[in-house]
């Protein structure tokens, strides 16, 4: 008896010190989830610069975006491009340019893409990894710099590689016209690209040339007649800077 009342008794302390602890990182802000490698699920981020958001943790990376049911619109401006939109808690989301610019800002990270096929796809789920990732301020645009590609999915990045972000309000592209408005999405567009994962969430076809959630470089041929014609049923795009 003595016994299972001291055996009650460390459990209650350990699930009161497990709640305070929850509590406690209710209030606290991470510099980057990877300093809780245990987490999944949204945490409250602050940056060395300052920057406070919100944003979607797993196994110590912190997630960029994610789609996963179409719910949110990636067609969006480029003020929302800047802030972020959605939810890390429960819905898909967007980081926010200003939040990852600073989240990086000279420090080393790698991002991975992850994306899943539509039924009957197999296997659905491949990913690109790059061993080089970052992304300039406001003031060049948000510039991508991505490389070292390994991983699945082939790499649908290189040809992004260097570019300014667009939106469809805001033309940072190299084609005469304007990628963002055409392919109904907003991206580091070239001329313009070979992924589109901000764009028309449709699937797994793709009704109008690479206006989709499209990665035009999975190793086989999966949309009708190419790839550009396929639409991802989930992507996302993580960093880990630890
Ligand atoms: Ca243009």
């Amino acid at each position: 008896m003595h016994l299972l009342t001291l055996v009650f008794g460390a459990i209650l302390v350990f699930m009161i010190g497990r709640t305070q602890g929850d509590d406690k990182c209710e209030v606290c802000y991470l510099n980057d989830c990877c300093e809780d490698p245990l987490a999944a699920g949204a945490r409250n981020i602050r940056t060395s610069d300052g920057r406070i958001f919100g944003a979607y943790c797993d196994e110590g990376w912190t997630y960029i975006f994610r789609r996963f049911n179409g719910v949110e619109d990636f067609y969006r401006t480029w003020v929302e491009y800047q802030h972020g939109f959605g939810s890390p808690k429960w819905k898909e989301y967007f980081i926010g340019l200003d939040n990852l610019a600073s989240f990086v800002k000279g420090r080393k990270c790698k991002m991975r893409i992850d994306l899943e096929a539509w039924p009957p796809v197999s296997p659905a789920k491949r990913f690109a990894e790059y061993s080089v990732f970052s992304i300039a301020d406001k003031t060049d645009k948000y510039r991508l710099k991505v490389g070292g590609y390994s991983g699945t999915a082939g790499d649908s990045m290189a040809a992004q590689n260097g570019q300014r972000f667009s939106t469809y309000d805001q033309d940072n592209d190299l084609a005469s016209g304007n990628c963002a408005s055409t392919y109904k999405g907003a991206w580091w567009y070239a001329k313009c690209h070979s992924s589109n994962l901000f764009g028309w969430y449709k699937g797994p076809v793709c009704p109008n040339v690479a206006k989709c959630v499209t990665w035009n470089d999975w190793p086989t041929t999966i949309g009708s007649p190419t790839n550009y014609y396929y639409s991802f049923k989930k992507a996302s795009m993580k960093i880990h800077c630890c």
